[in-house]
């Protein structure tokens, strides 16, 4: 039951996209989750954004930590390379891999009690060292998996399915990734996959640690009147900052926006973020005004989604150490053993 793949037939009128693979080639093996999990919803957008950015299936890497959310990547681009690590760990496994291969796109997707709780300190340090990644947390304020235990993401107050009252404070994710410099944070929220998947687009497209937490409501256990990650109080407590839309180089530019309801943001590989600001002018690119704006919806009990927060000229480790280009694999002997010589002149600079 747990592996059921998919029929690979192809309606003959799915359109392809520019590299001839149509949206089918992205997806991956029959989901396994709650029928309406949220979790199913963030698998979609990330099949519609690599479809629609045109990644090469083989070079992507999906890596995830352990829980509902960590089994999802088994349900989208099956082509890909893929680690299932342990509960906690993805973001160790994935600084490995991106540090051996830099050629490769990484994907990490964990979920709030693989990131917030078990996995914090592992969070914390791969988005300090800006990895290059786009960091998804789907997050349902629940351990849905080990079924329906709060995690370091419910909020004070809220309730569980049983009627327990959560008496700690919550870990808020999108002002700890910004407070430990994260240069592309977001918020999302399933149930609204126009904004996420340009969300999810942009983050792909950034060089450097790009963090994007979505709300992914649990329906078996965290979808009740006294949840503060339900459906029903995620739509009624949404507060847009902006809609993004991710305009590729090789796109023509068709979009007529109103004068000033739009900022362009230029990123290192040319491609062009549109952002139309809602409902007033909010600027991403100020950290200290998107920390404070934070605090005001969270105060007021509102979820503050879109891009919170884009350093659109950041680098990323392999910048910050220097490492070579060429993925380690591809080094020849002579570069990875180059002699007592080149050994003994790495000591003597570092005396
Ligand atoms: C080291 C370790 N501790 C505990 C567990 C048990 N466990 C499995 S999944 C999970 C929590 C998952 O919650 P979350 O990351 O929020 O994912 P969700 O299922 O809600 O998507 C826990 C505690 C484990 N697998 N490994
Ligand atoms: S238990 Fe919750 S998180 Fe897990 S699959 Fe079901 S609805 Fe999704
Ligand atoms: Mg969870």
């Amino acid at each position: 039951m747990t592996y059921i793949a998919k029929p690979r037939l192809h309606h003959p009128l799915l359109k392809p996209n520019g590299l001839g693979f149509t949206r089918r080639d992205y997806e991956g093996k029959v989901s396994t989750l709650c029928a309406g999990c949220g979790h199913d919803s963030i698998s979609s957008a990330i099949i519609q954004a690599c479809f629609d950015l045109d990644v090469p299936p083989h070079r992507l890497a999906k890596l995830s930590g352990i829980g509902c959310s960590s089994k999802t990547p088994d349900y989208f681009l099956g082509a890909s390379h893929g680690f299932n690590s342990v509960h906690g760990r993805m973001p160790s496994v994935l600084t490995g891999a991106n540090l051996a291969n830099r050629e490769l796109i990484y994907l990490g997707v964990s979920g709030d009690g693989d990131s917030a709780s078990i996995g914090l300190g592992q969070f914390a340090h791969s988005i300090r060292r800006g990895v290059n990644m786009t960091y998804i947390v789907e997050n349902n304020g629940v351990y849905g998996l080990t079924k329906g235990q709060f995690s370091a993401t419910s909020d004070l107050g809220s309730k569980s399915k049983r009627g327990a009252v959560n008496s700690d404070q919550p870990i808020e994710l999108v002002g700890l990734a910004l407070q430990l410099g994260a240069s592309f944070v977001a918020r999302s929220f399933s149930g609204d996959k126009a904004q996420l998947t340009p969300l999810i687009k942009a983050a792909i497209l950034h060089e450097g640690a790009a963090f994007i937490d979505v709300i992914s409501p649990c329906v078996q256990f965290n979808n009740h009147a006294g949840s503060t990650k339900s459906f029903d109080y995620v739509r009624e407590h949404n507060a847009a900052v902006n809609r993004l839309d991710v305009i590729l180089d090789r796109d023509e530019i068709v979009v007529d926006y109103e004068p000033g309801a739009v900022e362009r943001v230029t990123q290192h590989d040319g491609s062009v973020l549109a952002l139309r600001k809602l409902p007033d002018d909010y600027d991403p690119t100020d950290k200290l005004a998107a920390a404070t704006r934070l605090q005001i919806h969270h105060a007021k009990g509102e979820i503050l989604t879109g891009l919170i927060y884009l350093d659109p000229y950041a680098r990323d480790l392999h910048h910050h150490l220097g490492t070579v280009q060429t993925p380690l694999n591809a080094l020849s002997d002579a570069d990875l053993v180059p002699g007592a010589a080149a050994l003994a002149d790495l000591n003597r600079s570092l005396r």
